[in-house]
């Protein structure tokens, strides 16, 4: 079970609990939230981080970095910008209460968000009130990246420094040097960095947003940096899920699939009726209308876009490779307008969600199951 209501195990009760009890057999950086209409975007979430007994990388030291995008309480809560958003609007540049209209992604392409943020944070603060990682010069630093947010993706970049990613959503990937980060919700980035001597601005740009979370590396004495400093590594070498290439010990046999499935990301901000294949969708009737699989095939997904924003596509209960010696994860973004093919091993029965891990997305419909034959 995994904590989705009506589908896997009922929701926890007020003034309940449940203890799950469950084997880690992947270590990793990941994490853990409800399922449960927009909790998520109120903040309840934790960061699940699994050791490796034989942990094959070298690093003197290790940094979990949360992001998030923060309203409740300050301009709104999460069930009053669902039910703004669920009114639909059509609209130019701005922002309408909380919707946000227009803001564009530039390495997304089209629409950058539909919500917005009057904060954004690493590890629960705000840029006026930043986190500060303090180590010594030249420690091997493993930085464990979650985007815990509801509808920001993060560029994410440490000034002066260069970033290798050797993990993506808790899987090895062959290591690629970069400059900065591109994290949609629900993705997990690990990246190691050699840190120099100073104190260096750590940022996550709300992507295509105009805002930014922040905080502060220092490993030396001198002046902390604003929050509003420049750097040039947010417009370097982006490590995009494209560009990794899964090790070779969590790469799949290569087969033909035995199944295929075409799911249509379908809707738009105006109407809010964001969907899989137009299917309406909610968790009060998960098993409406699912799709098909069955135990020891290999499955192969083509998420298409046809609309005009980007999605994070996650499946529970398995992870998936990108087509073509990808990287394994499990949420990956689908950019506007293209298709987004993954496969994976139906080695685990059961009833499983895939959605946009656009909170808002999700909640309007943009969710579906994947249900295994008898
Ligand atoms: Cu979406």
């Amino acid at each position: 079970m995994d904590g989705v209501p009506n589908l896997t195990q009922g929701a926890i009760a007020p003034e309940s609990s449940f203890r799950y009890q469950f084997t880690m057999p992947h270590p990793g950086t990941y994490w853990f939230h409800p399922h449960v209409g927009t909790q998520l975007d109120r903040g309840l979430y934790g960061a699940l981080i699994i050791d490796d007994p034989r942990e094959p990388l070298a690093y003197d030291e290790e940094w979990v970095v949360v992001l998030d995008d923060w309203l409740d309480g300050v301009t709104a809560t999460p069930p009053e910008v669902l039910a703004e958003l669920s009114q639909g609007m059509g609209g130019m540049m701005m922002r309408m209460g909380n919707t946000l209209m227009g803001a564009k992604s530039d390495a997304r392409g089209g629409d950058a968000g539909d919500v917005y943020y009057p904060h954004y944070l690493i590890n629960g603060r705000p840029p006026a009130d930043p986190e500060t990682y303090t180590s010594a010069p030249g420690k091997r630093v493993r930085i464990r990246l979650i985007n815990a947010g509801s509808d920001t993706a993060f560029r994410v970049a440490l000034a002066g420094h260069q970033l290798t990613v050797t993990h993506t959503d808790g899987c090895p990937v062959e290591p690629l040097d970069v400059d900065s980060v591109l994290i949609g919700m629900g993705e997990r980035y690990d990246v190691i960095v050699t840190l120099d001597d100073g104190a260096f601005a750590f940022v996550a740009e709300a992507e295509g947003k105009k805002a930014r979370a922040f905080a502060v590396v220092r490993t030396g004495p001198g002046a902390t940096p604003p929050s509003d400093i420049t750097l040039p590594e947010l417009s370097g070498r982006l490590a995009t899920a494209d560009k990794l290439r899964a090790k070779d010990d969590v790469t799949l046999s290569r087969r033909k699939p035995d199944r295929e499935l075409t799911i249509r990301l379908r809707g738009n901000m105006d109407r809010y009726d964001w969907s899989l294949d137009n299917r309406t969708f909610t968790l009060d009737k998960p098993m409406k209308n699912p799709y098909p699989i069955a135990t020891g095939e290999g499955v192969r997904i083509n998420f298409v876009n046809t609309t005009q924003m980007w999605h994070p596509m996650h499946l529970h209960g398995h992870t998936f490779q990108h087509a073509g010696g990808g990287p394994r994860k499990g949420t990956s973004i689908v950019l506007p307008g293209r298709t987004l093919t993954v496969d994976f091993a139906a080695d685990n029965p059961g009833r499983w969600l895939t959605h946009c891990h656009n909170l808002y997305h999700g909640e309007a419909g943009m969710m579906g199951v994947l249900a295994y034959l008898k």
